[in-house]
């Protein structure tokens, strides 16, 4: 039996509540949170617990701990609870609650619709209960620094001048460009805009990106490119009103609760649903059609839909000939892709590829959304052209119910790993950094000399891993990121780590990577910050702490200018809101916005361009921006096919890898909530009933996966989610994680980022004498082994 949660348990909304098996918990839990109630009948606090239980989804909280939260609650006076109106810190949904607190504790959160726009009252398991982080023993308090291989707390003062003589070091040997530096999307835009100019202005390079790269970093290149904006070009109301969604390569109802819940009640509403994945995930229960696909074969099907559009004059041509360049290199470009190409590549059935282009090319309103399985790949920017090419063929964007839509993943990539330009290539707002006047106008504001602003691009973060094993990086500084585990290849992620001449992580936990930093800064968490997030939908919104600070924590912003001062540049912030102030200054989609608009407007959405401006509910309703001087959409050709690797007899099933719905990550919040690391607490590999038959595994099973760049053990769950020859293996995990047998290289070509979701591998029984004393490039008979397995 494994320990895996069904994916049914998502939103905690009053559609998705009573859950199987639990009824006898919930009563009883009900029963408590009403004896509560009657005792404090005007009680919001009583009314957050009895929404808490009311929703909560099966099992996710152990009943003792949901007791406690009820206890806690019914134990103090209400004008003792502190109540604080905050956004989610963990996906870029961006939920809104109120964070219910007490004596530095959080003791839980309750969405007030008033303030959230996006989730109204919904909110998922992590927005409602996976706070006990914050308040977890091993949380960072103090400054730490490396003495002879050991860690020892420090003052700030001493651990600050650690940081600076470490960076300077290396700038004063080797130059500026020998440094990478990491920002954090889990951190503000605030905390993220300071990073970036720290790192331009301060250190003098572009040397800085952050976790967008292993994420949605082709979709914003794809999308620039073609649209103007590497951003979802929809709002809210093409989420819950669109007549047709299109959803490629979303776990959504795991990875995205709230917006899974949004597209669920639309469809029980009539819209239709058309969904993409080489794995049954729960969203595909839900669909109209459902079409399996070959993992890295997106481009295919895709291309093979736009030639059947056009050969069936389906296409939206007055929508064309206004707004869309490119028409005539697209439809010569995807004549290769046949039905039977189609069919033989990406195992999609011709009558399947049929319907959906008939669905999608005849509704009123389509949403295109996708998440990482369009996107981590090594032909991810070519994936994005050719969803781009299709909506633009079928004339769905610049509409109000339809449009593109990644979902992006970190609470703040949209804003703290983008818009705020922590990017190698752009200053905040997307500008580039290799413009004159941009480069300029940036100098001028921060008072520097113009040959001081670095000139070139900087290192992607996938290339500082890279460049790091040339030597030719040899410091970082990481904020909130945690790559031994997230980045591809552990092995290789854990050598340069390893081998770094100097290492600074500012975490709010000694994380993995931070064992291998030389000095560590502790910073505040969500609950403890002050400052913006924007969401998957560009909503800027306030966060604000709820909680004092741990210690000696101090939010990352103060961290970074507290080091600027150190460097001799005195930059005179007082607040988050100061920050935004000189943001807004800066960076035309933000020219609008300031904290005190956002305190009495809620969230805007960019681009948001001065005080009366009051934001963009979707992109593109009278122009594109690809190209100065157009309006027009830019098609661009995507005919790559074959992802990076493909299997072979040694290597003969496809992995993909990702997420689950309780797990975060790397596991640095969720792993500490009591109560979520009952669920998926370790690494597992779900394999196909045939594919577990072919090989002689048993559920529950040790196995031991081996690719072409390593190997690792995990536990078998044999499910048919995924279809037979390919496997899953979520990210989560340093130990048997997927990460152990994914690699550097290849990598998407404009956007760098790396092929998560493409490794192919050979499972092998524990008691079968093979593999584990080779190196993973040379298993050359495993293939022999194999069919052996199947004996068992
Ligand atoms: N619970 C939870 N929620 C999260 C996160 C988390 O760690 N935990 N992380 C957040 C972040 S940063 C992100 S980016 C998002 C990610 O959100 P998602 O991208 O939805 O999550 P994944 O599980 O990585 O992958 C999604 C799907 O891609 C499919 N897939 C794999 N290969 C292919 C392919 O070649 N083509 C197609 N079409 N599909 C494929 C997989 O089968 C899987 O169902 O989630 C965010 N939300
Ligand atoms: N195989 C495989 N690998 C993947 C993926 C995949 O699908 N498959 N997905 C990729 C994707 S989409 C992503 S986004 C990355 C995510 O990779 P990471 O960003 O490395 O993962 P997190 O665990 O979210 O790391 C965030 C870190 O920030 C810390 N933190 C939290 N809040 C704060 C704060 O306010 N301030 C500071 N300073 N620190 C804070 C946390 O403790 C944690 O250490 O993983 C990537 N890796
Ligand atoms: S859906 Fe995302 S933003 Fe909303 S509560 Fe869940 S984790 Fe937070
Ligand atoms: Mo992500």
């Amino acid at each position: 039996m494994s320990g895996k949660p069904t994916s049914g348990s998502d939103t905690s909304d009053s559609s998705d509540t009573e859950k199987e098996g639990v009824a006898g918990f919930m009563s009883r839990a009900r029963e408590q949170a009403q004896q509560g109630m009657a005792s404090a009948t005007e009680s919001d606090a009583f009314a957050s617990v009895e929404h808490a239980v009311e929703g909560v989804a099966a099992n996710t909280m152990s009943e003792g701990r949901l007791f406690d939260v009820a206890d806690a609650l019914s134990d103090y006076r209400l004008n003792e609870v502190d109540v604080t109106d905050t956004t989610c810190g963990y996906c870029a949904v961006g939920c809104r609650f109120d964070v219910y607190s007490k004596d530095g504790e959080v003791l839980g959160t309750r969405p007030n619709p008033e303030k959230a726009p996006i989730n109204g009252i919904s909110t998922c398991v992590k927005g409602k209960f996976s706070y006990g982080f914050a308040n977890s023993d091993d949380r960072l308090t103090q400054p730490l620094v490396k003495d002879e291989g050991e860690f020892r707390e420090a003052s700030w003062d001493e651990a600050l001048s650690r940081v600076k003589e470490g960076l300077e070091g290396i700038q004063e040997e080797y130059g500026p460009d020998a440094l990478g530096l990491v920002a954090s999307s889990k951190a503000t835009n605030e905390d993220n805009y300071v990073m970036q100019r720290f790192a331009r202005e301060v250190l003098g390079t572009n040397n800085i990106d952050n976790c967008n790269r292993l994420c949605h970093a082709a979709t914003v290149e794809g999308l620039s490119d073609t649209l103007g904006f590497g951003a979802a070009s929809t709002g809210l109301a093409a989420l819950e009103d669109t007549d047709c969604y299109v959803l490629v390569g979303s776990n959504t109802t795991e990875a995205h609760p709230v917006f899974g819940t949004r597209i669920k009640q639309n469809v029980r509403d009539g819209a239709d649903l058309l969904v993409f994945d080489p794995r049954k995930t729960q969203i595909a229960e839900y669909a109209d059609q459902f079409t399996r696909i070959e993992p890295g074969y997106d481009t295919t099907w895709i291309n093979g839909m736009i030639r059947y559009i056009l050969a069936e004059d389906l296409h939206d041509e007055a929508f064309i000939e206004e707004r869309v360049d490119g028409l005539e290199k697209i439809r010569e470009s995807v004549q290769q892709f046949t039905p039977e190409f189609v069919e033989e590549k990406a195992g999609v059935p011709p009558e399947e590829l049929k319907s959906a282009a008939e669905t999608i090319a005849t509704a009123d309103s389509c949403m295109f959304g996708w998440t990482l399985g369009l996107v981590e790949h090594s032909h991810g920017t070519d994936n994005i052209y050719a969803i781009a090419n299709l909506a633009l063929i079928t004339g769905h964007v610049g509409h109000p119910k339809g449009g593109l839509s990644p979902f992006r993943g970190q609470n703040n990539v949209q804003g703290g790993g983008g818009d705020m330009g922590p990017l190698p290539n752009n200053f905040p707002g997307y500008q580039p950094v290799t413009d004159e006047e941009n480069r300029e106008k940036f100098a001028d504001r921060w008072q520097m000399d113009l040959d001081q602003m670095p000139a070139e691009e900087g290192y992607r973060l996938t290339e500082m891993f890279l460049a790091a094993d040339q030597g030719d990086l040899r410091g970082m500084f990481i904020q909130g990121e945690n790559p031994q585990i997230s980045e591809p290849n552990i092995g290789h992620a854990t050598e340069v780590l390893e081998e770094l001449e100097f290492l600074a992580v500012q975490d709010i936990f000694l994380t993995e990577t931070a064992e291998y930093a030389d000095v560590v800064l502790p910073a505040t968490s969500t609950v403890e910050s002050n400052g913006t997030y924007t969401s998957s939908s560009r909503h800027v919104q306030l966060v604000k702490r709820a909680i004092e600070p741990n210690g000696e924590a101090k939010e990352d912003w103060e961290i970074t200018q507290a080091l600027a001062k150190r460097f001799g540049y005195d930059w005179g912030f007082d607040s988050p809101s100061d920050i935004m102030d000189e943001i807004a200054d800066l960076t035309p989609i933000y020219g609008g916005i300031s904290h005190e608009r956002l305190e009495e407007e809620g969230g805007l959405q960019w681009p948001c361009r001065s005080e009366d401006d009051h934001g963009t509910p979707y992109l593109y309703a009278d122009e594109f921006r690809a190209v100065e001087g157009s309006e027009k959409a830019q098609m661009h050709v995507a005919d790559a096919i074959e992802p990076g690797e493909t299997p072979d007899e040694e290597f003969p099933l496809v992995m993909t890898s990702g997420r689950v719905l309780y797990q975060y990550h790397t596991g640095t919040m969720t792993l500490r909530e009591e109560g979520l690391d009952a669920y998926s607490a370790e690494s597992f590999v779900e394999i196909n009933p045939e594919t577990a038959a072919e090989y002689g595994v048993a559920d529950g099973e040790t196995v031991t996966l081996t690719s072409r760049h390593g190997t690792t053990e995990m536990r078998a769950d044999i499910t048919d989610r995924p279809s037979p020859g390919e496997v899953f293996v979520p990210m989560h995990y340093l130990e048997g994680g997927a990460n152990n047998l994914t690699k550097e290289e290849p990598l998407d070509g404009p956007s760098r980022a790396p092929e998560f979701k493409v490794t192919d591998v050979e499972v092998t029984l524990e008691n079968e004498p093979t593999d584990d004393e080779r190196s993973p490039t040379e298993t050359d008979s495993g293939s022999d082994e194999r069919p052996a397995a199947s004996d068992d």
